[in-house]
């Protein structure tokens, strides 16, 4: 029985998954706990190709209100030990993390990939321009158009759309060299609900490749059962202690 903290040795490799429950306890809504982001909005309205092309306007104020709550939230504890767990392990610990709301880099977690793109990006909804640098919150009318004439869009992956080839290479890519490396892997999930697919599939994958799986998350999660070890708690109280990293 571990002593409450992952078993993290000289030469193990950590892979981290993170949800919006870990930006909770820095007052950003998560998706599907009580009075949840989607409780306003059906997620096909604000999340989805569709919803956007039907009404740009819902979708866009639904964005900038998100990018203003992000912009006021700050990193917390949990972020913060992350970002001290990298600094030890270096080329042997990855952060992929389903929000967007670019906490984790402010914290200062750099081996870092946001899956489902990040609110502090915006892009061409019509054309291969590349996506771009953007704090500003449009609301409309006007709403904000490329030089083709399309109109601009959060860089955010939504249902329906494939995830960036880039950032599922680097994850798949960490987990072979993890599991063929005969190093001890070590796979953690923190504060996500394990409903969106491929990103709560990566349990499942990370076993494959010989990772001893870890959940931390305040409720049952959908996919909890694919865990070794489940812990319920917060993350600002219960991930220091977790990494061996307090304070
Ligand atoms: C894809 C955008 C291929 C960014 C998001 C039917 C039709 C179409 C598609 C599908 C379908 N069935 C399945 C699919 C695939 C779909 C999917 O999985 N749907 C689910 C709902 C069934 N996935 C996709 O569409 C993906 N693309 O598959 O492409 C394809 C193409 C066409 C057709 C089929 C397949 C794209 C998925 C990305 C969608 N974009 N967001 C944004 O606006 O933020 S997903 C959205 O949910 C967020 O990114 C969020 O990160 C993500 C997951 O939610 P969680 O992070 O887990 O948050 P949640 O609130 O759910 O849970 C928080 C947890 O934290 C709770 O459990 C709570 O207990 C805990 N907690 C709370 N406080 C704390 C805490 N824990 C610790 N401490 C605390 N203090
Ligand atoms: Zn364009």
């Amino acid at each position: 029985m571990s002593d409450g903290r992952l078993p993290i040795g000289e030469r193990t490799r950590v892979l981290v998954l993170t949800g919006a429950g870990i930006s909770a306890e820095s007052g950003l809504a998560t998706f599907r706990g009580a009075g949840g982001l989607w409780d306003g909005h059906p997620v096909e309205q604000v999340a989805s190709p569709v919803g956007f092309a039907e009404d740009p306007e819902l979708v866009w104020s639904f964005y900038s209100a998100r990018r203003r709550d992000a912009a006021a939230a700050e990193p917390n504890a949990a972020h913060r030990a992350l970002a001290a767990l990298e600094e030890r392990l270096g080329d042997r610990f990855l952060l992929a993390t389903q929000n967007v709301d670019g906490l984790h880099a402010r914290a200062g977690s750099r081996r870092l990939v946001e899956v489902h793109g990040s609110l502090w990006r915006t892009r061409c909804s019509g054309c291969m321009r590349p996506a771009f640098a953007d704090a500003t919150y449009p609301v409309g009318p006007p709403l904000p158009r490329c030089a083709c004439g399309a109109l601009l869009r959060p860089d955010i992956v939504w249902f329906g759309e494939l995830l960036d080839p880039a950032t599922t290479r680097s994850i798949d890519r960490f987990m072979r060299d993890a599991g063929g490396s005969g190093d001890p892997f070590v796979f953690l999930a923190v504060g996500t609900s394990g409903n969106v697919y491929p990103a709560a599939g990566y349990v499942t994958a990370a076993r494959f490749f010989g990772a001893d799986t870890w959940l931390l998350n305040l409720d049952p999660a959908e996919n909890a059962g694919a865990f070794d070890h489940t812990v319920e708690g917060s993350a600002v109280q219960s991930l220091p202690r977790l990494l061996g990293i307090d304070g």
